[in-house]
């Protein structure tokens, strides 16, 4: 049985051109601060889940949603709509009330997969406003200690992985966010994104680590890092209410899950994909394997190194040649170079594919964009969910 705490705060996101927003965001204790995306959730299938959710807003109810769960219950009976006085729509599941107000929702994941988990109150306004996360549910034969049983879906089911990372993805614009900061209402016709997220991040804050001390409510970094030939797996998550066409470059990706299904039905489902577009609400599970040109562990890249007079180096200003293009070739630095590629690794974009976004606020470089960053040697401890 597992037993997670959400509080629900407010904080005010960093943006890497200065900006600071007003926000809302779950935090995973009392005295720790409101996060986007919030904590992640990572459960086992079949395992009883109940979730307590404490709401310190002063004037908002808020609820929290499991699409992919059911049957949801609190208080021993189904979680219900709730209405106002006047018959209005308010929540699609029992909410807390605002100022201190507490409520518990429990459920059993049926399936393993990738879900989110949002708010189910006034959605429009406090899905945008941070209240979202990511729940990953471990298949019930999940052995981290053994290759065949380290599976998004199970054993057999073809999705071993070494790494893994999840990527949510969102949208923010922050006159509405701080509208709502002001107490002025959130009037959905007027929204217009000028920040595109992964993790609650733009870039290039997506590359940053997880828990830099500089972005304490946006505590995830989305660098995919991995060896040549490993399997990766990315868990996609769309939060936010726009749809998003990601990719990362270098290697296509085999689409394994959507929306918490496995893609097999009595045959094999999964297929390469170039572009995988994150709708509003869906989840991905891809498997991304770098390959290289013709690589196997065995056999190297078979390439004629370049003479070094030929190497845009020293003067010329270029500083990221490793001494050969192959990964993890070291050797002494030519005269006048300060700083080379120091871990031989080769770096991949993984973006939106409407280039707008990735913009901060206009300017490029910026927003849903990160690096895929493919070592020679990389310790196993990254690359894992907590
Ligand atoms: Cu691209």
């Amino acid at each position: 049985m597992a037993t997670i705490d959400l509080w629900v705060k407010d904080g005010y996101l960093s943006t890497p051109d200065g900006n600071s927003i007003y926000f809302w965001g779950f935090s995973a204790s009392p005295d720790g601060r409101a996060q986007v995306p919030g904590p992640h959730l990572v459960v086992r299938q079949g395992e009883q889940v109940t979730v307590n959710l404490m709401n310190t807003l002063p004037l908002e109810p808020v609820s929290i949603v499991f699409p992919g769960q059911w049957p949801v219950s609190v208080d021993g009976r189904l979680a219900r709509p709730q209405y106002d006085q006047a018959g209005n729509l308010v929540s699609f599941a029992d909410h807390a009330p605002p100022d201190r107000g507490v409520i518990s929702y429990t459920f059993t994941p049926e399936r393993p997969g990738t879900f989110l988990y949002e708010s189910g109150t006034h959605p429009h306004k406090q899905v945008p406003m941070g209240l979202y996360g990511a729940l990953v549910v471990r298949p019930a034969d999940y052995d981290p200690g053994d290759p065949a049983h380290k599976t998004a879906y199970g054993f057999g089911t073809d999705t071993e992985f070494d790494r893994e990372y999840l990527l949510i993805t969102g949208e923010i614009d922050p006159e509405l966010n701080n509208a709502v900061g002001e107490g002025r209402p959130y009037p959905v016709p007027r929204f217009r994104p000028r920040y595109w997220t992964l993790n609650g991040r733009c870039a290039p804050d997506t590359m940053l680590p997880d828990r830099v001390p500089h972005l304490p409510h946006q505590p995830y970094g989305s660098m995919v890092m991995g060896q040549p030939g490993e399997k990766i797996l990315i868990r996609l998550a769309g939060a936010g209410v726009d749809n998003h066409p990601v990719h990362p470059h270098g290697n296509h990706v085999r689409v394994v899950g959507a929306d918490g299904r496995l893609l097999r039905g009595g045959t094999d489902l999964s297929g390469r994909r170039f572009t995988v577009l994150v709708g509003a609400g869906q989840t991905w599970d891809l498997v991304f394997s770098w390959t290289g040109l013709g690589f196997t562990p065995e056999n190297p890249i078979p390439t004629v190194l370049p003479n070094r007079r030929n190497l845009g180096v020293g003067d010329a200003g270029w500083t990221m040649w490793s001494g050969s293009p192959y990964l993890g070739q070291k050797g002494d630095i030519p005269v006048g170079v300060v700083s080379f590629n120091e871990f031989g690794e080769y770096y991949f974009m993984l973006h939106a594919h409407e280039e707008h976004k990735i913009t901060n606020w206009g300017e490029f470089p910026g927003g849903m964009m990160s690096m895929v960053a493919i070592y020679p040697s990389l310790s196993p401890a990254v690359g894992t969910l907590p």
